[in-house]
């Protein structure tokens, strides 16, 4: 069993709705089940001009090696009408594993830990509900010091 850290984000259609039927959904991945739950969290769009975004972290645990995990997420991703037009577009449904126990993972179609969560307040403070405070990435970065560096800012906890 490795516990693994997603994380969910929505800017269309009904967002808060799309991340509780996510969360279902990754309950019921073969060989996994959901462990916890972030509170969801509103904020801007990095990029200008899209919805403002709802997000959440879960802890799953799981057997399953992380491509099998990634195909899953993209599975559930596309169950709920994500279209994939352009990177970084409007999406309604998002699934980033952010952490998968204590591997680093350089493969093309999978990057872990995930590439900017370090510097995501919409990624880390819903991380650090999860987690006990002396928390580490897989890479040996702190937590507490990425909170630190990256202040609650244009968050809103629901
Ligand atoms: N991939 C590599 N590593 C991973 C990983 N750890 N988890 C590959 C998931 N996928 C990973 O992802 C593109 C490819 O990345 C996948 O095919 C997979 O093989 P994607 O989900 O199709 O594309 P994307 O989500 O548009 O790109 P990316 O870089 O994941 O975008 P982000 O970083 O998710 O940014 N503002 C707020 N407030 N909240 C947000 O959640 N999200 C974005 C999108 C922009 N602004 C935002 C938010
Ligand atoms: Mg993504």
């Amino acid at each position: 069993m490795t516990r693994a850290y997603i994380g969910l984000g929505s800017n269309l259609d009904e967002p808060a709705e799309q991340l509780r039927s996510a969360l279902l959904a990754l309950d019921g991945i073969s060989a996994t089940r959901l462990a916890a739950a972030s509170a969801l969290y509103t904020s801007d769009s990095l990029l200008p001009g899209q919805p403002r975004y709802t997000n959440a972290v879960a802890a799953i645990d799981t057997e399953l090696a992380p491509l099998q995990l990634l195909d899953a997420l993209q599975a559930i991703e596309n169950g709920q009408g994500r279209v994939r037009k352009e990177r970084w577009g409007p999406r309604t449904l998002d699934l980033d594993v952010l952490l998968f126990g204590d591997q680093v993972i350089d493969l093309p179609r999978l990057k872990v830990p995930h590439y900017h969560m370090h510097a995501r307040p919409f990624v880390l403070y819903p991380l650090a509900e999860l987690v006990p405070a002396d928390f580490h990435l897989a890479d040996g970065r702190s937590l507490a010091q990425l909170l630190q560096d990256c202040p609650f800012v244009g968050l809103e906890r629901l």
